[in-house]
């Protein structure tokens, strides 16, 4: 194996990004030795010899067979790491015993679509100590993404590798039934399976109303109401969190995220902090993604509240069929197949409204959604020339603004 001088961190030591100062150290102090020791192993874990950190951080046979595949030249020179923070220009990657901190490479081919916190990674540290590099990024299955507005619209990646999203909302002003009907495409289109948690159940009187709901627009989803006060519900949801599975959690600022992750992890990890009293709005508190090893088994992703979640790539996926499937099997019934459901005779979706068999604002949040998707395609489509255009910035912040929900 070939010898690096790397120093790496210091266990106790804090360590700042142009970014972000972590607020936690590093676990692990590392040394030439250390790494020799890890890549062994590594190599112990790949033959089954070992408890495995690998399988519990979730590296499973996917990523077993993309291993054997990679040039031997990598897995000679690499460590296998798991992006488990995202400071911008820094990762913190998980690796056997320890973490270690890598730049964000703008080189390789696979970085197309970036790196983002969940990623599993082949990391080789650098020469002068404190840092490595990444050389290779794990095929993901799965990818929860929205789209981003700033000079040009484009995916931002919010987390990969998640088996279980959860998606949470509070029983308070919070609770949006089109806002989780829009969650509940993206994250159908993810590829992981959602889960929607209603939060705070401790200051609800009748959490059941709000379950029904839910319910009612996300068929075959599971809708757990909980409380990390008083413990409610937390059982349902650990079920999901078992050895080397990855959980995130999703949803605006406030409804609770981080303090469900402290419960979960049995001391006060993350930062938390009290919403606004007029309109149940959370104050921001969290503002990266961390994924965290749970005491028990699993991990789980906390992520900063979102402001918006515009859909991504949404035409392609099978969200919008899982959740308005309903919408899409009536408008086959309109007499005409360019009905635009609005006066012309033979109209079906008009007839639901009418009968009630579709809800209005069904209707009208898929006719937002449909109008957003396509709005969206064809700025991405359109990538190249918005760059150039004057004015372009603007226009696109000011468009995609139209779609923002909270
Ligand atoms: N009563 C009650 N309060 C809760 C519960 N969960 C969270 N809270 C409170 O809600 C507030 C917001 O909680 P956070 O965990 O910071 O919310 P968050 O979703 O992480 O918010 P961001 O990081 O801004 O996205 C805090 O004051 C928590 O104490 C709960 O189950 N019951
Ligand atoms: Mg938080
Ligand atoms: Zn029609």
């Amino acid at each position: 194996m070939e010898k690096t001088n790397a120093t790496y961190y210091d266990s106790e030591k804090k360590f700042n990004t142009n970014d972000y100062e972590c607020e936690r150290k590093l676990k692990m102090n590392f040394n030439n030795e250390k790494y020799e020791q890890n890549q062994q192993n590594q190599q112990n874990q790949m033959n089954g010899h070992e408890e495995a950190w690998l399988e519990a951080y979730g590296f499973n046979t996917f990523f077993m067979k993309q291993w054997s595949a990679l040039d031997q030249d990598i897995k000679t020179n690499g460590l296998i790491g798991r992006v488990i923070a995202d400071f911008g220009q820094k990762l913190r990657v998980a690796i056997n015993e320890g973490e270690c901190l890598a730049n964000r490479p703008v080189e390789l081919k696979q970085m197309k679509s970036g790196i983002a916190t969940g990623d599993w990674v082949v990391v080789k540290p650098l020469n002068d100590g404190e840092e490595a590099i990444v050389l290779h990024v794990f095929q993901r299955f799965s990818k929860f993404s929205r789209a981003a507005a700033g000079v040009e619209v484009k995916e931002q990646i919010v987390a990969t590798n998640i088996d279980t999203v959860f998606l949470a909302q509070s029983m308070n002003k919070d609770f949006n039934l089109r806002r989780m009907e829009r969650y509940l495409v993206a994250a159908w289109d993810s590829g992981a399976t959602p889960v929607i948690l209603l939060t705070k159940a401790d200051l609800c009187e009748a959490p059941e109303v709000y379950i029904e709901q839910m319910a009612s627009i996300a068929p075959g989803v599971e809708v757990i109401a909980l409380s990390s006060v008083s413990g409610m519900g937390l059982s349902q949801m650990t079920k999901y969190v078992t050895k080397g599975k990855t959980v995130a959690i999703l949803g605006s600022s406030g409804v609770g995220k981080s303090t469900l992750v402290n419960a979960l992890m049995g001391h006060d990890v993350l930062k938390t902090q009290s919403i606004r009293e007029d309109d149940s709005k959370g104050r921001h508190t969290t503002t990266h993604r961390e994924l965290l090893l749970l005491p028990g088994s699993g991990l789980i992703l906390d992520t900063p509240g979102m402001r918006t979640l515009a859909l991504w790539d949404a035409e392609n996926g099978e969200g919008m069929e899982r959740i308005f499937g309903e919408i899409e099997g009536i408008i086959k019934e309109c007499r005409f197949s360019n009905c635009t459901h609005k006066s012309e005779p033979g109209c079906a979706i008009r007839a639901a409204l009418r009968s009630g068999r579709l809800e209005e604002k069904k209707w009208i949040n898929w006719q937002k959604l449909q109008k957003e998707i396509k709005f969206i395609e064809s700025k991405a489509n359109k990538k190249e020339r918005a760059l150039h255009k004057q004015g372009a910035k603007s226009n696109t912040r000011k468009n995609i603004s139209v779609y923002e929900v909270d």
